[in-house]
């Protein structure tokens, strides 16, 4: 069976990966749609040698479409509810519906079966979270979890294309000594920008309570709607740094249960979409330049924490392009054609 399929934000980072994904895995679209802003229409993009022009989304532009690929952005909460209406599956990339009780917030590998009850919205989780969930989940169901401290080393493809011509040109600035111009990161909508060439940024998004990121936020919130325990306590600090793909993070877990380092290699080998890599005799660790384009999540570093009864201290790194966005939509959507839940 073949779906009429329509991208939403098809030009941008997410929308592209879209595109890349569904040749290579030959995703069963009939009719295809490409979508975006005011700003993007009327581009041309030559896809399995056809040439597509980017339509300006409208509620009508959903007709006869069954599954949306939302990339992101505020465009969502507007057409997500339009799309549904017109009888398509939307599955979504931005925040807008995660935290939604009736919304499924899905990694297929982890919690396949919140999207039995969807009605018509489903939501992909924020790249960090993805690629954390993905190294928690064998851990949570072998030794349960008590709590997560998580630091991220965020890629600044996470903020969109322009983030990473900003890493581009303000490298290539300093390298000629010429003046820096920051006017991205970290964030295009915030009062001050600051430079992300040989330095780090530890604000992702905006300030909300206690002088929590956002982004920090989601990492806990979302974790606990994925592996519904909101018991988990859960801390996190997101970082950008200059790396233009691949999320990286240190994460420290305190589980309920013993379990030995042997173990929690195998559990983690054997978790479908993991990797482990992790053999410091020959210097084998994950790092984002060896995750990227990758459609794995790896592991490594994986040490006990002797300052708790039951610690553990693992490094993670994915593509959060792929896994931690459109690669996780796109696995959404084959999950649900193999159930019959579209
Ligand atoms: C970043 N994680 O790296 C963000 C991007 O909620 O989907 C994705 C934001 C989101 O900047």
């Amino acid at each position: 069976k073949k779906f009429n399929v329509a991208i939403l934000g098809a030009t941008g980072a997410v929308g592209q990966e879209f595109l890349k994904l569904i040749a290579e895995r030959n995703f069963p679209y009939n009719e295809l749609k490409l979508l975006a802003s005011e700003r993007s229409a009327g581009k041309q993009i030559d896809f399995r040698g056809k040439t597509y022009t980017v339509e300006q989304a409208a509620p009508d532009s959903f007709k006869d479409v069954q599954i949306a690929l939302f990339a992101g952005g505020a465009a969502s909460k507007i057409f997500a509810p339009e799309a549904v209406k017109r009888g398509a599956v939307v599955i979504d990339n931005s925040s807008a519906f995660r935290m939604d009780p009736d919304v499924p917030l899905v990694v297929p590998e982890v919690n396949p079966e919140a999207l039995k009850k969807h009605k018509g919205i489903i939501a992909n989780p924020n790249c960090s979270t993805i690629i954390m969930v993905m190294a928690l989940k064998p851990i949570y169901d072998k030794a349960g979890i008590k709590r997560i401290v998580v630091s991220t080393y965020q890629a600044v493809s996470g903020a969109g294309k322009e983030a990473i011509d900003e890493l581009t040109d303000q490298t290539r600035a300093v390298m000629a000594e010429q003046e820096v111009k920051a006017t991205i990161l970290p964030g295009a909508s915030l009062s001050k920008h600051y430079q992300i060439a040989f330095n780090l940024l530890p604000q992702i998004d905006v300030f909300v309570a206690e002088n929590y990121t956002k982004e920090e936020m989601k990492m806990v919130h979302e974790t606990h709607k994925i592996l519904n325990d909101p018991s988990i306590g859960i801390t996190a600090t997101t970082v950008r740094v200059p790396v233009y793909r691949s999320h990286s993070e240190s994460v420290n877990i305190e589980m309920k249960r013993p379990l030995s380092i042997e173990e929690t290699k195998e559990i983690l080998a054997a978790f479908p979409g993991v990797i482990v890599q992790d053999d410091p005799a020959e210097m084998l660790y994950p790092m984002p330049l060896t995750a990227s384009d990758r459609n794995e999540v790896f592991v490594g570093r994986i040490r006990p924490d002797h300052t708790v009864k039951y610690g553990l201290n693992l490094w993670v790194v994915g593509d959060q392009i792929r896994k931690g966005a459109a690669l996780n939509a796109l696995q959404i959507a084959e999950h649900m054609i193999d159930q019959n839940l579209i």
